[in-house]
């Protein structure tokens, strides 16, 4: 990449395996289910999370979007984390275009519901209220700087759910960051949730994609949903093909990030006028925030990294910070971002 950018993992280049699998791979039109690349990444992708189909979406947003809109209808309400990314940062989406009501929950420092609010946020029947029908779940959990959830929370969300008849949806947008990071095969996560969007174009550094998973009936409804907005695609092979690069070779990596994350956290924490706290820091994203006492602005921070060292960051809001790593970020970029840092805040 031309920047060392820790702005977020959406933004890693295709690798250079991934534009050789572009410019050779085999399409069709997959409007009329002929594009045999895209047939094969589904198949893989459902594979890898043990569900029986899959569907490739645009992105994330389409990828829950479409599961929200095959699984639900007008009126009925979705139980959300608050800061979680479908509720907070998809457009409402859910609300505007599936009449979907959302009924968002706090969570807790590693992005979890409370279980008992869970339970006391389903409606009685009564005709008053929205219909029960979703429970929305993401893991990692982008806003608790990625912290990877294990099973056992969703588990417990599961058998809430089969209690009430609800639907479990799973944002797993870094799916694979939580399962290498936990140590476990994604499908232990998944088994618990009825569908699963993850994205091939953030750590996995595919440029386009994301593949919603679930049973062969409802991705099936998930095709009607797609085509409502507007993301049935044609000889989309050119671009499942760098996802199935992404599948194959970019997962197991992942601990690379995980580790230059870490690092990075490690080092900012020993400079004064930076808080955070490492021990959090479990896969591909840190938060820091710049103490007040602290002089230098958050803008001049940012603007500094940038003309100094090359390093890109964004954020500052409420002096508070994201770094994410990905395939581009090396440990000496790492090292460099804490060095550049320290010289900055002396
Ligand atoms: N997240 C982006 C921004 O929108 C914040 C990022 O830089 O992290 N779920 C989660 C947990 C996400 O973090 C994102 C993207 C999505 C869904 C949506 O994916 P895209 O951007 O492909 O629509």
């Amino acid at each position: 990449m031309d920047r060392i950018d820790f702005r977020s993992d959406t933004v890693s280049w295709p690798t250079p395996a991934m534009r050789q699998a572009m410019a050779n791979a085999p399409v069709g039109d997959d409007v009329y289910g002929e594009d045999p690349t895209v047939n094969r990444l589904e198949a893989l992708a459902a594979e890898m999370v043990g569900k029986e189909a899959g569907l490739f979406v645009a992105s994330g947003t389409m990828g829950n979007l479409t599961a929200i809109l095959a699984h639900g209808r007008r009126g009925d309400g979705a139980i959300v984390g608050e800061d979680s990314h479908t509720f907070r940062a998809e457009a409402g989406g859910m609300a505007v275009l599936g009449g979907i009501v959302p009924n968002p929950l706090p969570t807790d420092v590693y992005g979890r519901m409370n279980l008992t609010a869970v339970n006391q946020a389903i409606y009685p029947d009564d005709c008053h209220f929205p219909t029960n029908r979703l429970i929305l779940v993401e893991n990692s959990y982008g806003a608790k700087g990625g912290y990877p959830i294990a099973p056992d929370y969703f588990q417990e969300i599961r058998h809430i759910a089969d209690q009430h008849g609800l639907i479990v949806h799973m944002d797993g947008a870094r799916l694979f960051n939580a399962a290498v990071a936990l140590n476990l095969d994604p499908r232990e996560i998944t088994q618990h949730v009825d569908s699963v969007t993850f994205c091939l174009s953030k750590g996995l550094c595919a440029p386009v994609g994301s593949v919603l998973c679930g049973s062969e009936e409802f991705i099936q409804k998930a095709h009607r949903a797609r085509k409502l907005v507007g993301g049935a695609m044609r000889q989309a092979g050119i671009m499942a093909a760098a996802g199935i690069v992404a599948l194959t070779e970019m997962v197991e990596r992942l601990a690379d990030d995980h580790a230059h994350a870490r690092r990075l956290a490690e080092g900012l924490a020993q400079i004064p006028g930076i808080k955070l706290q490492p021990e959090l820091v479990k896969t591909n994203m840190l938060f820091f925030t710049l103490d007040e006492s602290v002089k230098v602005t958050p803008e001049q921070f940012v603007q500094r990294l940038r003309d100094e060292a090359n390093i890109w960051l964004s954020g500052g809001y409420s002096r508070s910070f994201r770094a994410v790593t990905h395939y581009w970020i090396q440990e000496a970029d790492v090292d460099l971002f804490v060095k550049t840092a320290r010289a900055i805040l002396q």
